[in-house]
């Protein structure tokens, strides 16, 4: 088997005192932390995208990475995309990889055509999995926002033979996804949204979007895929509003359309920052409502308005993230996605692996932190105290559902002025104590 990166040996961990650069510092694959190996708790994914076929082509100018593999044919480049990315996988012991069904096997002249080739690489993936069980697929999805055809939306379409064509290529990329034991299966509204009301249904497209997932949902079900379904919130691009817009905008719909019990939330740190939220706050959400599945692990640039993609290595933002994975109960389809890409001018073979090598090593401090926050129990202990009003007296009462409106004014008139009831929310002592908790050195 040809090797693509036969000058990068397997990456070892070394340790946070070494200098080597293609060794982990804090990812240590095998060690235990909280009851579980870092790999099960992280649950790292390759991104197929952007790994094997981002070139760093952006508007301004053409590709500067060599994404070919060696290869003009387009199956057989392809299948070297496949080599090529266990070889990575096997590297940098990442278990998991995510794909669109363009990633895999582009476009051809007709749909069968393209389904053929499609499944013609998914077998070839599967052959490869057969030969190294450890390699998993952690989701799959269908490229529905690429091919012209797709320019007005692909389930929110004004055309219902556009609608039917995303629904014949999400029934393949469904196929393909249960073919390869996939845990999960990701809709996000590529150009499901509208540029401008002036030309949008946009009742008629939300209805049509829930049609399409309902339709989705039950075909999959009927062939005997029991992984997750996700929704991925983004607010804007490409179109100018996304219908998923965040988090709470999503659990609108589906409790609209009766679909909550069968999606989960896949969270994007760099869509949190479009929405004009933390990372940490769609993850609360989702949380809180019991639709946490699965992280696309990037970071964005606060600076910029658009969707950078970069490979996480902000520490603050992993452990906050870790903190809320911790306490929404670990992964148990989802996982870690490398949704990023390095820069454009980190554009050699080598980057591929020093920007995974990053991200990971964030994530990995970010695990060991968050555990060793809820272990300090100050912050949790703090936001108990704060609300211990809840647990006794009126607030128990109201919790319990035994006090009325006028049960609440009766006693604000007896009890009279509240403020001293209040106490300081101390948002620089606890910043304090996550930076001595974080750099406890
Ligand atoms: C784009 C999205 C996309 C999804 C999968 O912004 O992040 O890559 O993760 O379709
Ligand atoms: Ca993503
Ligand atoms: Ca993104």
């Amino acid at each position: 088997m040809a090797q693509y990166f036969e000058n990068i040996a397997k990456i070892p961990y070394e340790g946070k005192d070494s200098t080597n650069p293609l060794s982990f510092k804090y990812y240590n694959p095998d060690e235990v932390i909280g009851g579980k190996t870092m790999r099960e708790q992280l649950k790292f994914a390759l991104s197929w995208w952007h790994t094997m076929g981002g070139d760093g082509t952006d508007m301004f100018g053409c590709g500067t990475a060599d994404k070919t593999w060696g290869e003009t044919d387009s199956i057989a480049r392809a299948k070297a995309k496949v080599d090529a990315a266990f070889e990575i996988m096997d590297k940098l012991s990442i278990d998991y990889f995510c794909f669109h069904d363009r990633d895999l096997s582009p476009e051809y002249g007709t749909l069968a055509e393209t389904n053929e080739k499609f499944d013609e690489v998914v077998d070839y993936i599967a052959e490869k999995m057969a030969a190294d069980p450890t390699k998993k697929c952690l989701w799959g999805t269908a490229k529905c926002f690429d091919h012209p055809r797709y320019m007005h939306g692909a389930g929110t379409s004004p055309s219902a033979d556009v609608f039917a064509y995303a629904a014949a290529q999400i029934k393949k990329a469904i196929d393909a996804t249960v073919k390869l034991g996939g845990s999960g299966y990701v809709f996000w509204g590529g150009r499901e949204g509208y540029e401008t009301l002036l030309n949008t249904n946009m009742g008629l497209e939300l209805d049509n979007m829930a049609r399409l997932m309902r339709m989705a949902v039950d075909y999959a079900r009927s062939i005997g895929y029991t992984g997750d379904f996700y929704i991925e919130p983004k607010p804007k691009e490409p179109t100018k509003h996304q219908y998923d817009f965040d988090t709470a905008t999503v659990l609108g719909f589906l409790r609209k359309y009766g679909l909550d019990k069968d999606f989960k939330m896949n969270i994007e740190a760099n869509h949190a920052t479009l929405a004009q939220h933390t990372f940490q706050h769609e993850l609360r959400v989702a949380r809180d409502n019991g639709v946490f599945g699965s992280i696309d692990a990037n970071q964005g640039d606060t600076l910029l308005g658009w969707d950078t993609d970069q490979f996480p290595t902000n520490v603050y933002e992993t452990a906050l993230c870790m903190y809320e994975v911790i306490k929404a109960g670990g992964f148990v389809n989802g996982g870690l996605n490398f949704d990023a890409k390095a820069r454009r001018g980190s554009y050699t073979k080598e980057d591929i692996f020093l920007s995974y090598i990053a991200g990971m090593d964030a994530f990995a401090l970010g695990l060991k932190i968050a555990y060793k926050l809820i272990e300090d129990g100050r912050l949790d202990k703090f936001v108990d105290d704060r609300y211990a009003s809840w647990s006794t007296g009126i607030g128990k009462d109201i919790i319990d559902g035994k006090a009325t409106m006028a049960d609440l004014e009766k006693y604000a008139l007896e009890k009279g002025e509240v403020t001293d009831s209040l106490s300081s929310g101390r948002q620089e002592m606890l910043e304090s104590i996550l930076n001595n908790i974080m750099f406890g050195l």
